[in-house]
């Protein structure tokens, strides 16, 4: 049995294990081939953190192993980004001997099936040792399926010595795919509408990216002669930053969105949700006689829209054909006005170190920018300063900046070790908060056991930023629990087997960072950064 389960997961390249694993795993992982890889996480939300990086870089299923209820509750709050992210996981769990389930033994999973929803797209226990090969296989494909999530399986450890069914063969060869894309007729009245728009614009979300549709989304920008728009939480980068029809990203308000969109008649959102909200601004959905157009690849995103025509589609086929099919139009001149968007705007050293002891974080998101190499591959989990980010951070490559999908914290650290596992040709760097980090922070122990060289750049400001902002707004100042003081990032990194730096000024930062990219190992940089309560 045990060998089918390893051989079918071979066969879907799923041969690196992310887990935590306790004494119902272990008949499972006692049986793991010499080609198959474990990579331990000391804590299951770090563990969903890094499988979540890792499939989504990969653009492949990753594999999850917890233990029990008590892994499986641990790993709850990383399910809600995987959830949100399109992330396909299998995430399988350990569960007590078949007859003893009952009884509520020690470490039983009592109603396994219900533990993980709403955040699965399916759960299953196998109801016979002979079934748990056709439902890993059934939760692998259903994983993968558009749209793409997690699914979860649990597994009684006694399965694992049973026979496998006569019949795995069949589930080892099997297929399962999505036939055909927009039809054509579709395509030309998308393209129609699009034509006869006097100014389109473009909303481009993270499955665009994680359809490696970019490339085919600047062409329809570029033939259009639309400006492409960001959606609001993205959590890919779906689009160059430095071409000259990027604009930046939505705010996450219903009122931000429609000021940004006044002056279009046609707004074209591919792959996001319309739109993810944050913040509660009621207001008007869109600019009065705007007309919105959704193309999404999940039917209940498109279905609990408030507002605009949708259409159900996997992505990458889509822009492709979108592309191609809308009718050329002049370059605006607005962008030749522009001039060269990709430039680095190094913030100069010596005025960024006077007067205050804490650095602007714009002059740290600035320095890294123009340190970083061309490729680097962003993870971004500090709060307050996402508009920051996106204004200073030069994107231009697919699979170039990952952010936690629904906002739950803890996704950061542990998603930029998966994601350097599975791109080690290109650096990872992950610009973390210090309220953010302590969610994740046992990545730090994977990143140093497995040499995964990501480099670790806390910005340290002493709170919980982003809540300042909303306390202000809410008119909640008097909340308790808003700051962080006092917390030693360079001892914690040390601690876990990673080298670290502390950088209170700029010159401080760039030797830093330097030697950091420099290195082959992981690197933890602490720099000391104002609050800026911002939204
Ligand atoms: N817990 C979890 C798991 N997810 C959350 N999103 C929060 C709590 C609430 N939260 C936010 O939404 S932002 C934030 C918290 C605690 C502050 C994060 O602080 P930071 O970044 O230091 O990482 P800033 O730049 O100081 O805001
Ligand atoms: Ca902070």
């Amino acid at each position: 049995m045990n060998e089918a389960a390893w051989e079918l997961l071979r066969r879907h390249g799923m041969t690196t294990v992310f887990g935590n694993p306790g004494s119902n795993e272990l008949p499972f992982l006692a049986g793991m081939p010499e080609d198959f890889r474990y990579v331990l996480g000391l804590h299951e939300g770090a563990v969903l953190g890094m499988a979540d990086g890792f499939a989504q870089a990969t653009g492949r299923p990753a594999f999850v192993n917890l233990h029990a209820a008590s892994g499986t509750g641990n790993a709850m709050g990383a399910l809600t980004n995987a959830w949100y992210a399109h992330t396909p996981l299998v995430i399988t769990a350990g569960q007590q001997v078949r007859s003893t389930i009952g009884q509520e033994v020690m470490l039983s999973n009592v109603d396994a099936t219900l533990l993980p929803r709403p955040l699965v797209k399916h759960a299953a226990e196998p109801t016979c040792a002979q079934d748990v090969v056709r439902t890993l296989s059934q939760a692998l494909h259903t994983a993968t399926l558009d749209p793409a999530g997690p699914v979860y399986v649990s597994v009684p450890y006694d399965d694992w010595s049973a026979e496998a069914g006569t019949d795995t063969a069949h589930l080892l060869e099997r297929r399962v795919t999505i036939g055909g894309g927009l039809a054509e007729a579709e395509i030309a009245r998308l393209a129609g509408v699009l034509d006869a728009a006097t100014a389109p614009v473009l909303v481009l979300g993270p499955d665009v990216d994680s359809a490696r549709a970019n490339d085919d989304a600047v062409v329809l920008a570029e033939r259009l002669g639309a400006d492409v728009w960001v959606a609001p939480s993205a959590s890919r980068c779906p689009f160059p930053t430095v071409h000259p029809a990027f604009r930046g990203v939505l705010p996450a308000s219903v009122t931000g969105i429609t000021e940004r969109l006044t002056g279009h008649d046609v707004v074209l959102v591919i792959g996001a949700p319309v739109f993810r909200y944050h913040q509660y601004d009621p207001g008007e959905y869109l600019p009065t006689g705007t007309r919105l157009l959704h193309v999404s690849c999940d039917p209940g995103e498109a279905a609990r829209a408030p507002m605009g025509d949708a259409v159900v589609t996997p992505i990458g086929p889509a822009v492709a054909a979108l592309a191609k099919a809308v009718t050329p139009r002049p370059e605006p001149e607005r962008w030749a006005a522009a001039g060269d968007t990709d430039v680095a705007r190094l913030p100069d050293a010596a005025a960024g170190d006077a007067g205050s002891e804490r650095l602007v974080a714009a002059d740290v998101l600035a320095t890294l920018d123009a340190l970083a190499p061309e490729d680097a591959v962003w993870v971004n989990e500090a709060t307050s300063t996402v508009g920051d980010f996106w204004a200073a951070i030069r994107m231009r490559r697919p699979g170039s900046y990952y952010f936690p999908a629904s906002g739950g914290l803890g996704f950061g650290m542990p998603a930029a070790v998966g994601v350097q596992l599975a791109d080690p040709e290109r650096r990872v760097i992950a610009v973390i908060g210090d309220g953010s980090a302590n969610y994740g922070i046992t990545a730090l122990w994977s990143a140093a056991r497995y040499r995964v060289p990501v480099v670790f750049v806390i910005l340290s400001n002493g709170t919980y930023g982003a809540l300042r902002g909303f306390a202000t707004k809410l008119d909640a100042l008097n909340a308790p629990g808003l700051d962080v003081p006092g917390i030693d990032f360079v001892a914690l990194a040390e601690g876990y087997g990673v080298p670290a730096g502390r950088a209170s000024t700029l010159a401080d930062l760039r030797t830093a960072f330097e030697t950091a990219l420099a290195a082959q190992t992981p690197v933890l940089i602490e720099v000391t950064t104002e609050a800026l309560a911002r939204m």
